[in-house]
């Protein structure tokens, strides 16, 4: 298999887009699919300070590594969920990447705040991990947005994963969900910053490729509590019909975005929406989630961030409250 570019050995076929390519064609291919949404979409314009939500992952650590890349300098932020080795060793290569681009992470350590680790804590709560986790991460990425002044906060969302969750809400009807996957989540009234998925088109065999080649040393385990067990079952249904149909999900994607206006205002939403009396962070209700497990655990502290600046070892650790 020959690369369709400069004709050497192609390192990866591209069924959905019926060409192969070598490693270094199929970096600029890649690179050049999310600099276009980037555009297409207004992900991220002039003047934009963005900061990529990291996870040690292929996704996250790639995005970051390819907007950088790309022209747009970007930040990082880390919520370290006390998992053990799994969050230490999620951790090591963050702040390899720091150091690589010679940017700066934040990273909040849940353990600093609750005294215990995530499942611990969502155990207090009689939630299971991954709602806890979500809310904490929500409110803490977005925190951070707010108060050191970035106004896009990134994630690593791939196409494999807003194809099996569109599936799912398709599948349910589920309403209240079906017309929120766009690449972009407008701002709103400077309480909840922008929301942007530069992955959106971007498969996640394609990532694995991008990381491998680009010399990425990412985490390879997933979270052990990782347990979305139907959620692995959409992404199994469309690789089957991938196989058999390249492009599938693509043009599933693609279609749904044609369907509704990328950023569109659930005015229902906006409505119901009200902001915490301690905090200002958007909530139903007169307190928000993350005030209310505070206040379950009798913690009346700020946020302490560690800040590593990408350029040394050392981090020092500046009051967010
Ligand atoms: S990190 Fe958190 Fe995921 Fe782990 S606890 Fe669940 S939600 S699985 S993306
Ligand atoms: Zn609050």
């Amino acid at each position: 298999m020959k690369c369709r570019v400069c004709g050497q050995e192609a390192s990866i076929g591209l069924r959905a887009y019926n060409t192969a390519l070598c490693a270094d064609d199929f970096i600029f291919f890649l690179e050049k699919r999310v600099s276009a949404t980037i555009r297409k979409y207004h992900l991220i314009e002039t003047g934009d300070t963005p900061i990529v939500a990291v996870s040690g992952g292929k996704d996250s650590l790639s995005v970051w590594h390819i907007l950088n890349r790309l022209g747009y300098p970007a930040d990082g932020i880390y919520v370290d969920l006390g998992i053990g080795d799994y969050s230490r060793t999620s951790l090591a290569k963050i702040t390899q990447m720091a150091e690589k681009l010679q940017r700066k992470v934040y990273t909040l350590h849940v353990r600093d705040i609750f005294e215990r680790g995530i499942d611990e804590v969502a155990r207090a709560i009689r939630r299971v991990p991954c709602s806890a986790c979500g809310m904490i991460k929500r409110y803490v990425m977005n925190k951070v947005c707010i108060d050191r002044d970035y106004n896009v906060l990134v994630t690593g969302h791939n196409l494999d994963d807003e194809a099996a969750a569109l599936l799912g809400n398709l599948l349910y009807w589920k309403d209240e969900y079906l017309w929120k996957k766009s690449p972009s989540l407008e701002s709103r009234d400077g309480h909840l910053s922008k929301k942007v998925k530069p992955l959106f088109l971007c498969s996640e065999r394609e990532m694995a490729a991008y990381a491998v080649l680009s010399g990425i040393d990412y985490i390879y385990e997933e979270c052990p509590f990782s347990v979305d067990a139907k959620s692995l079952e959409y992404k199994g249904i469309l690789n089957n019909l991938e196989e058999s149909s390249p492009g599938t999900k693509l043009q599933f994607i693609k279609g749904y975005l044609k369907r509704m206006k990328v950023g569109k205002k659930n005015d229902e939403e906006e409505r119901d929406m009200a902001y915490c009396d301690t905090c200002g962070y958007p909530c139903y209700g007169d307190k928000c989630n993350m005030c209310r497990l505070l206040e379950r655990f009798h913690i009346e502290k700020g946020m302490d961030f560690d800040e590593y600046d990408g350029s040394s070892l050392d981090s020092t650790r500046p009051m967010v409250t």
